[in-house]
């Protein structure tokens, strides 16, 4: 018996954890009773969701015990993200639940003021214990798989801030906004994390590997070492991310393709007779997600975009593509279409909870909700702003977080002389006037792919969204979408400025600069871009110079393991 063991608890993505393993080379068992606990060598918790919840399905499947049990005993124990909470005395996102009480302190929500919650995206570790070997260029230092200055994936809107108390515990820290808090805590047997190395691409593999192999309990006494204490810097090194996007769909002959619409037309228009023709066909799937994911892309978002047809759950054709995905790609995937209550051609109702715990049983990390989130947004308008609890969007982020949901917006702008023509919609002046001559504009939110407007604006769906419990917009333009002529920085200033969750500008990208221009003007934390990539016209790699050479921080490629 023995060997490695992983403790899934049911709440969420540990495919990737395990696919992770698996490119490793390391075979493993999961926990399926309290006795596998003291069974194992090693142990790896991937704690995701809310704290309460992993600590009442530890308690309730007799898990808690004999994991103290396990940690107290010596051998070497990894936790990620609510896998390191977990072992604090308490968190203020439960604060009835108990934790594990192994180390001291109680992990905190972050202040808003001054960023986006939840801390989503890649964030650089400052190493607090270096080695001071080689002229003291503590910049070489490379601790359990931990560089100093690298950035990992995070996703968490609770950490454990760093104090002098603590010190003997942390090995790295990581500053958000003004917050300096705990992102590796190391000591005797236990590593933990609280970003996902799983999702950090190969810098993350490395991690991994490094307690795979034995050195996350290996004390370092023949280095010596010293400490240095974080200090607040006056910008934090959270990087702007890049996204690959890939539109999904069956293509003429039956085969899925990712394709590129012009303004939501994925139709080529080639015969001249200005009849519409083949469904562009701009590569497969899962070699286009592969090849991105080696290009640099920060994350991956699949959009299954003829998803209004049904199929029956278990036969969801993007779910294959998510397995296989999942298996090379280590950055988070994103999964979006359909996401809504459905129906079997054999009458079966599947909740949208069910589809989208399909997804992240199959891979996903985050599922992006379209026209369902308008749907629940006008019955929340309707019904005075009071919260149902029975909408795709809370009861998903209710059982795998804020996080995990994204909400996709296709909206398209109308123009309006005056705010009185705008049927009481959120009016912006715009510096692009319209046919007319009009220099006010409002957007109105679509379904069904562009296919059909509705009467509510985005301003109002972005603002209930998030209310509802959202943990990201991705903010597509119907007007922008594949013409290469830039994003719309006034819809999306005008929606940056209204949430507080992380937003994702989305369609129009054609250049470098645009990249630029997006990020400065409306400070947004994501940009997406498709048609320029799947073309090969702009790569990634060249946007993420063009924003370096511009003090813009983005991710550096590990490229190798
Ligand atoms: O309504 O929850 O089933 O979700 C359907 C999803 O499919 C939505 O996210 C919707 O945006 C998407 N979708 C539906 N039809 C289309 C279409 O193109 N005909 N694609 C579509 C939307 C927009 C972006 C695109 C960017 C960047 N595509 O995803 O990738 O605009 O493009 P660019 O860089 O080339 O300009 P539901």
């Amino acid at each position: 018996m023995g060997g490695l063991y992983l403790l899934d608890y049911g709440a969420g993505n540990v495919r990737s954890l395990a696919n992770a393993l698996n490119r490793l080379g390391y075979d493993f068992k999961w926990v399926k009773k309290p006795e596998d606990i003291l069974e194992a060598d090693k142990l790896i918790f991937p704690g995701v969701g809310a704290f309460g919840s992993a600590m009442e399905l530890l308690t309730s499947k007799n898990y808690a015990e004999p994991l103290k049990q396990y940690i107290k005993s010596g051998k070497p124990y990894m936790g990620i993200c609510v896998g390191l909470q977990a072992l604090f005395h308490g968190s203020e996102e439960n604060p009835n639940v108990p934790g594990l009480c192994i180390i001291p302190g109680t992990v905190k929500l972050f202040n808003k003021t001054d960023k986006a919650v939840p801390h989503m995206g890649w964030n650089e570790v400052f190493c607090v214990r270096r080695t001071n070997e080689v002229n003291e260029d503590y910049l070489q230092d490379n601790h359990h798989g931990i560089k100093q200055g690298t950035v990992y994936y995070f996703v968490h809107s609770y950490a454990v801030p760093f104090t002098d108390e603590l010190k003997e515990w942390t090995l790295a820290t990581t500053q958000y906004g003004k917050e300096i808090f705990i992102s590796v805590i190391q000591k005797d047997n236990i590593l933990c994390t609280q970003f996902h190395p799983e999702k950090s691409g190969y810098a993350g593999l490395k991690v991994l590997r490094s307690f795979l192999q034995g050195e996350g309990i290996v004390s370092n006494t023949s280095r010596q070492l010293i400490i240095k204490n974080p200090e607040i810097l006056p910008q934090d090194r959270f990087t702007k991310r890049i996204i690959a996007c890939l539109d999904v769909r069956t293509n003429d002959q039956g085969d899925l393709v990712v394709t590129k619409g012009d303004q939501y037309d994925v139709r080529e228009c080639n015969d001249g007779s200005g009849v519409s023709g083949q469904v562009r066909n701009l590569g497969k799937p899962v070699d286009l997600a592969r090849r991105y994911f080696e290009e640099g892309a920060d994350e991956i978002t699949f959009l299954n975009i003829t998803s209004f047809r049904n199929c029956p759950l278990t036969d969801l054709p993007m779910l294959e593509i998510l397995k296989r995905t999942s298996e090379t790609v280590f950055v988070p995937l994103t999964i979006g279409g359909g996401i809504r209550d459905v129906i079997d051609p054999d009458g079966k109702l599947h909740s949208a909870l069910d589809v989208a715990g399909e997804y992240f049983r199959s891979g996903a990390d985050k599922v992006s909700i379209g026209s369902d989130a308008v749907y629940a947004v006008e019955k929340y308008l309707a019904n005075d702003k009071k919260l149902s609890g029975d909408t795709a969007i809370e009861t998903i982020a209710c059982a795998y977080g804020s996080q995990a949901v994204v909400i996709s917006v296709d909206p398209r702008r109308v123009y309006v002389d005056s705010p009185a023509n705008a049927m009481g919609h959120h009016v912006i002046p715009t510096s692009y006037p319209g046919p007319k001559g009009e220099t006010l504009c409002w957007y109105q939110c679509t379904v069904k792919g562009g296919r059909e407007g509705r009467d509510i604006d985005v301003h109002q769906l972005v603002t209930a969204c998030e209310a509802m419990g959202a943990g990201e917009i991705l903010l597509n333009c119907m007007d922008k979408d594949g013409t290469n002529s830039g994003y719309d920085l006034e819809l999306i200033q005008d929606v940056k400025k209204a949430v507080n969750i992380p937003v994702i500008a989305s369609s129009g990208a054609g250049r470098e600069e645009h990249f630029e221009k997006v990020f400065v003007e409306t400070n947004v934390e994501a940009a997406l871009a498709a048609g320029i990539f799947h073309r090969r016209e702009v790569p990634i790699q060249s946007v993420k110079n063009y924003l370096k050479e511009r003090d813009i921080l983005v991710r550096d490629i590990v490229s190798t393991l």
